[in-house]
C-alpha cells in the first residue's frame, strides 16, 4: 500500500436533490425529495433537509409523505443529472488519467499518477482545489476523502458529508476502523452483514479477532479471504480508469450451418478461449457470460449466466458456456455462434454474498427504474404531460418548472437559476402560451458559485444548453 494518502473519493452531496435546488431558487434550505411519484414509487434521493424528517433512498415514496408532507416531490431528470455529472467528472480527469467513475456522482482519482500530490499536503490541496472548482463549474457541493487506499478514500468521503473533505492519514487506518460497523466495509451488504451478525461479528475488531478461518468458513473462501484483508485495512486496489467496453465478445458465422451437436459444442469451447484471450488483452474481467445463437432459420437467441464475481479465468467461462449451450435446441443448424462477458465494472461496489444469494438487485438501478415509470402515471391533456419539477416556457412569463398539475390545472413557479425565487401562477394544462422546456444551465459563464448578481432581463439571456434532455419521455 503507498505511503500517503494520494487516492482520492469524490462523491456528491445529495446530488439529484442539490441539482433540483440550484436549479430552483425557491428550493434552497428546504426539504426536496426526488423519485417516483406513482403508486409504488420510491426515494431517489431526499435533501439535507428532508433526511433530518427520516427521509432516505429507496424509502417508499408514500412513506416519505408521511414524514415530509411540506418537502417539494419532483420527478427525477436524468438528462440533467448526466450532463453535470459530466462536468465534474471532466474536472477530474484533469487531475489525473486514472479516473474510476462508479456511479454519476462518485469516483476514484489516482491524484499520484496525475503527479498532482505526493505526500499528505499536496494532496489536501488537491481536494480542496477539486471542490472549490466543482463549485465553481456545477455550483454544487461534493465531500472529498484523500487516504491511501480506495476502501478508505470511500470511507473518508463519507465522513466528510455533507461538503467536507476528510484526509486519513496513513498508519492511523486499523485503529480507525476497529469501533466501525462491518457494513463500512466494501463488499458488505444488508446480506452479509445479517449473516456476520448472526455469527456474533458486528464491528471490524470483531471481524480481525474472529481471523481469517472463521471468515473464510462464513463467506466462502474469496469472500471471506477479501474481507479479512480490508478489516485489517490491506487494500492494494489500483484505480483503473474508466472502461471503454461495457463488454468483450466474440462470434463466428458459419458459410454451412453446423448441425452436429459436438462441433456446436466445441465451437462454442473455441468462441470462449478467445473471448477470453481478448478479456484478458484488455486487463479486464466480468462477471456474466452470454452465449449468442443463431439458428438456420434466423431466430436468435442469448443466454446468459451472472457469476458470483468478476472471473477471466478460462476454465469458468468455458464451462458456462457450456451450461448455457445446453438449455438452446441447436436441431435445426447453427449459423452463428458467440460468447460474451459483460459486467465488467468494480464488482467491489456491490454485496457479493448478496450476489451469492441470487439476490442481486442494484439498488440504483432498482429506483431509477421505478422513479422512470411514474412519468407515464402524470396527468396528460392533450398529449401532453406536466411532470412535477420539469421546465417549462411561457410565452409571457418566461422559464419555469411544474409545481403540481391535476384536475385541468398546472400550477408553475416562475424562476430561473441565476434568479431570485419566483412567483407561482396557474394555468390550463392545455393553455397554448405554456410548453415544456429544456433545463437550464445552472451556472452562468462567468458567473461563480451559482449565484450571480440578479439577472434583470429574465429568463430570456440564459441559453438552454442542448444536451439536457431528459429520459423520461
Ligand atoms: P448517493 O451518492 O448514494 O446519494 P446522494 O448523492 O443523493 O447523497 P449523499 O450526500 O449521501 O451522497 O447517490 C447518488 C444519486 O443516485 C442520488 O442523488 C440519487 C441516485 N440514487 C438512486 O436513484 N437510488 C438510490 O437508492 C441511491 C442510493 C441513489
Ligand atoms: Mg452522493
Ligand atoms: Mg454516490
Amino acid at each position: 500500500m503507498r505511503t500517503a494518502p494520494t487516492i482520492l473519493h469524490l462523491d456528491m452531496d445529495a446530488f439529484f436533490a442539490s441539482v433540483e435546488q440550484a436549479s430552483k431558487p425557491s428550493l434552497r434550505g428546504k426539504a426536496v425529495v426526488v423519485g417516483g411519484l406513482g403508486p409504488r414509487g420510491v426515494v431517489a434521493t431526499a435533501s439535507y433537509e428532508a433526511r433530518v424528517l427520516g427521509v432516505h433512498s429507496a424509502m417508499p415514496m408514500g412513506q416519505a409523505r408521511r414524514l415530509a408532507p411540506n418537502a417539494a416531490y419532483l420527478v427525477p431528470r436524468f438528462g440533467l443529472y448526466k450532463a453535470i455529472s459530466d462536468q465534474v467528472m471532466e474536472l477530474l480527469r484533469a487531475l489525473s488519467p486514472l479516473v474510476e467513475p462508479l456511479s454519476l456522482d462518485e469516483a476514484f482519482v489516482d491524484l499520484e499518477a496525475g503527479g498532482v500530490a505526493w505526500d499528505e499536503a499536496s494532496a489536501r490541496l488537491a481536494g480542496v482545489r477539486l471542490r472549490a472548482d466543482i463549485r465553481a463549474v456545477t455550483g454544487l457541493t461534493g465531500s472529498v476523502g484523500l487516504a491511501a487506499s480506495k476502501m478508505l478514500a470511500k470511507i473518508a468521503s463519507e465522513q466528510a458529508k455533507p461538503d467536507g473533505l476528510v484526509v486519513i492519514q496513513p498508519g492511523t487506518e486499523r485503529a480507525m476502523l476497529a469501533p466501525m460497523p462491518v457494513r463500512t466495509l466494501p463488499g458488505v451488504g444488508p446480506a452479509t452483514g445479517d449473516h456476520l451478525r448472526r455469527a456474533g461479528i458486528t464491528t471490524v475488531e470483531d471481524i480481525v479477532e474472529a481471523g481469517e478461518d472463521e471468515l473464510v468458513r462464513l463467506l466462502g473462501k474469496a469472500h471471506g479471504h477479501g474481507l479479512y484483508a480490508m478489516a485489517l485495512a490491506r487494500d492494494d486496489r489500483p484505480v483503473t480508469a474508466e472502461r471503454e467496453a461495457k463488454s468483450v465478445s466474440v462470434e463466428d458465422t458459419y458459410d454451412v450451418d453446423i448441425h452436429d451437436r459436438l462441433r456446436v459444442g466445441l465451437e462454442v469451447q473455441r468462441l470462449a478461449d478467445r473471448c477470453v484471450r481478448r478479456l484478458r488483452g484488455a486487463g479486464l474481467s466480468g462477471r456474466t457470460i452470454v452465449l449468442k445463437v443463431r439458428r438456420f432459420d434466423f431466430s436468435t437467441l442469448t443466454r446468459s449466466e451472472t457469476l458470483r464475481g468478476p472471473t477471466d479465468d478460462p476454465g469458468v467461462i468455458r464451462e458456462a458456456a457450456a451450461r448455457l449451450l445446453d438449455s438452446v435446441d441447436t436441431t435445426g443448424g447453427v449459423r452463428l455462434l458467440g460468447v460474451g462477458v459483460t459486467g465488467l465494472a468494480d464488482y467491489t461496489q456491490e454485496d457479493l454474498f448478496a450476489q451469492a444469494a441470487g439476490a442481486r438487485v442494484s439498488t440504483e438501478r432498482a429506483v431509477e427504474e421505478h422513479a422512470m415509470a411514474p412519468a407515464e402515471e402524470q396527468p396528460v391533456f392533450a398529449g401532453r404531460r406536466w411532470p412535477a419539477g420539469h421546465d417549462v416556457r411561457h410565452a409571457e412569463f418566461g422559464h419555469g418548472w411544474v409545481q403540481g398539475s391535476g384536475l385541468g390545472r398546472v400550477t408553475v413557479r416562475f424562476e430561473t437559476p441565476g434568479s431570485e425565487p419566483g412567483r407561482v401562477r396557474t394555468f390550463r394544462t392545455d393553455d397554448p402560451d405554456l410548453e415544456p422546456a429544456d433545463p437550464l444551465p445552472l451556472v452562468l459563464p462567468g458567473q461563480d458559485k451559482g449565484r450571480g448578481p440578479k439577472d434583470e432581463t429574465g429568463a430570456s439571456r440564459l441559453r438552454p444548453v442542448a444536451q439536457y434532455t431528459d429520459a423520461d419521455g
